[in-house]
């Protein structure tokens, strides 16, 4: 089947007890049971929830994984993945993930044992050589947040698996329209489903999916556990929101490419983090490894006062956190997303207090650019 066919139908089949074409939102804490052990499958809404695994299948058909299982947010389904790992165990995690991410690790993982190295994963040789005894997971973004780098998951997850590690690839950014990590062999695959998948900018999620039976159901025994599940409704938000994933990708992709070289060309842009631009240095990869470049694009202004002035004058565009939305969003890494990272960190990736991040939206492009233009100048 193809991607549209899946996101329309896969969880999406009619209500069993009424015929509703519409997935209902299941709106209960529990589930009446007509006996002692005898009930329907459902015994109480942390555990079990139909709207929520409607939802399940739905993302876990679109990233080609058995498994899928839906987490209050982007943060909380990271979390649970990390509850793979043990005290005394190793991570190699990349350089420039999501400032949360990087976070979780240096200021709550590091209190229960779990030990961590950023590493540039774009460079195959640095994560070789960053392998440990007790290395247990490699975690990665690609492209990453902010800066748009780009790592080779097929090389990675060869290299991980000859270590006896896990990889763990957080897809947020191309959505599994644009890239499946599970078929370059990655082995979860983590998004925060407040973004593209949900793509309207009213919901907070997260998601994993895997194919390994054994790590499946301890992320589901996470999941209840700990209990850090995805509403009813916001379940409902999501499953509505991946039906129309592909057209709003192509359009997000559209516009991505026409707002990079748009800046690439502009006098006042000192430089743009675009993987669909063939000056980035890992452009041939991201054209193998993606099947499109998407919405998200990152310049240097050279400065926080030329930053400023952008941000300050636009007007279409929403100074906002997050990103993903039909919406266009600009936002300041430095100060916003990637706050909690270290000056020094941040400036080596080149996330400078000049740097500027746009989640291009889905509006006409000609708006977009003339707002941009209009602030740039
Ligand atoms: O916000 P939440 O749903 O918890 O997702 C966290 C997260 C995880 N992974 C990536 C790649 C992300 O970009 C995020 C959240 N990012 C933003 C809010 C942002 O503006 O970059």
């Amino acid at each position: 089947m193809g991607f549209s066919t899946t996101a329309i139908h896969a969880g999406n089949e009619p209500d069993t007890a009424t015929g509703a074409v519409s997935v209902p939102i299941y709106q209960t804490s529990t589930y009446a049971q007509e006996s002692l052990g005898k009930h329907k499958g459902f015994e109480y809404a942390r555990t079990q929830n139909p709207t929520r695994s409607a939802l399940e299948r739905n993302i876990a058909a679109l990233e080609n994984a058995k498994f899928g299982y839906a987490f209050a947010s982007g943060m909380s389904a990271i979390d649970a993945v990390l509850k793979l790992v043990k005290s005394g165990d190793h991570v190699i995690l990349g350089d420039n993930t999501y400032g949360g991410t990087y976070r979780l690790f240096a200021k709550i993982l590091v209190n229960y044992g779990v030990e961590f190295d950023l590493v540039d994963t774009s460079d195959v040789n640095l994560v070789e050589a960053a392998f440990r005894p007790n290395s247990k997971m490699v975690f990665v973004e690609t492209p990453t947040n902010p800066v748009m780098s780009v790592t080779d998951l097929a090389a990675i997850s060869k290299l991980a698996h000859a270590n006896g590690a896990k990889v763990v690839c957080d897809n947020t950014f191309m959505s599994p329209y644009f890239q499946r990590p599970i078929e370059h062999g990655v082995d979860i695959v983590v998004h925060s489903t407040t973004k593209y998948l949900n793509g309207h900018s009213d919901s907070v999620g997260g998601f994993v999916a895997l194919n390994d039976e054994q790590d499946a159901e301890w992320i589901k025994f996470v999941q209840n556990s700990v209990g850090a599940i995805l509403s009813p409704f916001d379940s409902f938000l999501v499953l509505r929101g991946t039906k129309t994933l592909a057209i709003r990708m192509e359009a997000h992709d559209r516009n991505g490419r026409i707002v990079a070289n748009f800046l690439a060309e502009h006098p006042k842009v000192q430089k743009v983090y675009y993987p669909g631009l063939s000056g980035h240095p890992q452009h041939e990869l991201a054209s193998r490894q993606q099947s499109g470049f998407g919405g998200m694009v990152s310049f240097e202004t050279g400065g926080l006062d030329n930053a400023k002035t952008v941000l300050e004058n636009v007007k279409l565009c929403t100074l906002g956190e997050s990103l993903g939305g039909v919406e266009t969003l600009i936002s300041h890494p430095a100060t916003m997303t990637h706050a909690s990272v270290p000056e020094e960190t941040r400036s080596k990736l080149g996330i400078t207090d000049g740097l500027i991040r746009i989640s291009v939206g889905i509006e006409d492009v000609e708006d977009i650019i003339a707002d941009l233009d209009q602030a740039l100048g």
